[in-house]
């Protein structure tokens, strides 16, 4: 994007942001790139030989445990070694200055990093579920869990440059309350998304007079729908990314560049 036409279009989002009462602000895995955190697709989204989404799926789970676990937990430690960056503090920042106002703001969020709650941001609505979440896919039971290794079977593996290997079920995480196998506690294609949070997000999308939408390829479903949905209120949509993406067309603004670097100036 042209310098000139980036400060225009940042004076301009400037002004829509001093006299909006509920900004929704809609994250991806762009936000985090900066925090080194690869994004799913392009150059970032492959592990090993295999497309990051075509191993986010309850198929490939069923499938091949191990192998999705590896890649899970190569995950884990990536992101527990890694810190939010300019555009999560920006966002905190966004939140705290709008609360002081009586105004109101909202982060639904597609991550799984945890980077947005590390940063300090207060209400988080996570669509997609935590890396650091677990689910016994025996009795169902969900627990937090920042355990690195996760288990004494997974220490030392899930290398992207490693050769696959197999590791017996019963090395793999094993649920504490009945010895089931666990699974990472986010959503996979093909997985119904948390109905409260879908419920909440739906009221923000039809409240909110503003909507940020940062660091998302606008390709998965539901969430990719919530932002045209504002913009088809004829409220102002603002999408912060590198490039174009599926939906821009559909937004007023779109301001080009690295989020951890523009967002800082709409939000001082
Ligand atoms: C930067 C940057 C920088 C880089 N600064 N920007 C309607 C139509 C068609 C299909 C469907 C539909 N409804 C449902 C579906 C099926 C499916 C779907 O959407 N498929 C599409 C792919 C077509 N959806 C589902 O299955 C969902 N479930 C559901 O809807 O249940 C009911 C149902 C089921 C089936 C049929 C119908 C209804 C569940 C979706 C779960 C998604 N899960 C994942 C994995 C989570 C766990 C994990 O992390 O391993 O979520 S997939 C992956 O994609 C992850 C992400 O949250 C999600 C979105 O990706 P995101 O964040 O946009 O990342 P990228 O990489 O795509 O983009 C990064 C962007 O950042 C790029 O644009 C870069 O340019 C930009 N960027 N650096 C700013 N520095
Ligand atoms: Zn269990």
């Amino acid at each position: 994007m042209m310098l000139e036409k980036l400060s225009s279009e940042i004076a301009k989002v400037r002004n829509i942001l001093k006299t909006a009462s509920h900004v929704l602000v809609l994250t991806g895995a762009g936000i985090s790139a900066e925090s080194g955190i690869p994004t799913f697709r392009g150059a970032g989204g492959l592990w090993r030989k295999y497309d990051a989404t075509s191993l986010a799926t309850p198929q490939a789970f069923r499938q091949n445990p191990a192998l999705v676990w590896e890649f899970y937990h190569y995950r884990r430690e990536l992101v527990l070694k890694c810190e939010p960056n300019a555009a999560h503090v920006a966002l905190v920042k966004l939140e705290n200055q709008l609360l002081n106002d009586n105004k109101k703001f909202s982060l639904v969020t597609q991550n799984v990093d945890d980077l947005h709650f590390r940063a300090g941001s207060k209400t988080i609505y996570r669509l997609h579920g935590s890396l650091f979440e677990t689910i016994c896919t025996k009795c169902k039971v969900r627990k937090h869990n920042v355990d690195n290794p996760i288990c004494k079977g997974l220490e030392g593996k899930g290398l992207p440059e490693a050769e696959d290997i197999s590791i017996p079920l019963k090395d793999l995480p094993r649920c504490d309350e009945c010895g089931g196998l666990v699974r990472p506690g986010v959503v996979w294609f093909g997985e119904s998304l948390d109905q409260s949070v879908l419920e909440k997000v739906d009221e923000l999308v039809n409240e909110c007079d503003l909507c940020f939408v940062i660091g998302t390829s606008s390709v998965v479903y539901p969430a990719a729908a919530f932002a045209p949905q504002v913009s088809a209120r004829g409220k102002p949509v603002v999408e912060f990314n590198v490039e174009g993406t599926a939906a821009s067309s559909s937004f007023l603004h779109h301001i080009e560049g690295p989020c951890a670097k523009t967002l800082p100036l709409i939000i001082e």
